[in-house]
């Protein structure tokens, strides 16, 4: 089974915002803002959207820098990540359900609070870079259980 996720990170001088996950997949850890695609929209849309609900917020300014692919070794599971750089939007970010927001300068980007992979990708994102990256997991994650890195590459895409 593939699943198609987006993820947006919101850079505004020289630092990032990232929201803590309150609850679900991935609580405890800190991450962009993203979710699942729907049926009836595109990835820019469902992008946009999971901002909106995650932190309040409509991006303005939002690229696709990044593709991520994250197979496991323990089942046939394959999670397609789209990845945008958001530099502007409208609004003020609030907490919600989901996330509380915080502001972290580049340098004290919390990575060992983060999924395992993002300090593979994220320094390039921070640095303007497009990238590729193909991760392969021990098995998913849970609320238990944080995923171990087997293999991976990553590349800067020109
Ligand atoms: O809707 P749900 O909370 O399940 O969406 C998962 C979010 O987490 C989505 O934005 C994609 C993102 N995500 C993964 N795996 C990883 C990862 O390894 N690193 C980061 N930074 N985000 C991830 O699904």
């Amino acid at each position: 089974m593939k699943k198609i996720l987006t993820l947006a990170m919101l850079v505004k001088d020289g630092r990032i915002l990232l929201g803590l996950k309150k609850r679900g997949f991935g609580e405890g850890l800190w991450n962009g803002f993203g979710g699942k695609v729907e049926a009836k929209e595109s990835i820019q849309q469902a992008a946009k959207r999971e901002v909106e609900e995650e932190v309040g917020v409509i991006p303005i300014q939002m690229d696709e820098v990044g593709l991520l692919n994250f197979t496991f070794e323990s089942e046939q599971l394959e999670l397609e990540v789209h990845v945008f750089r958001v530099g502007s939007w409208e609004g003020e970010p609030v907490e919600t359900e989901e996330m509380r927001p915080e502001w972290f300068s580049y340098v004290d980007v919390p990575y060992d609070k983060m999924w395992p992979d993002d300090v593979y990708w994220l320094p390039l994102l921070l640095n303007r870079k497009k990238f590729q990256g193909d991760f392969h997991f021990d098995r998913p994650s849970d609320l238990n259980y944080k995923s171990k890195i087997l293999r991976q590459t990553v590349e800067v895409i020109l």
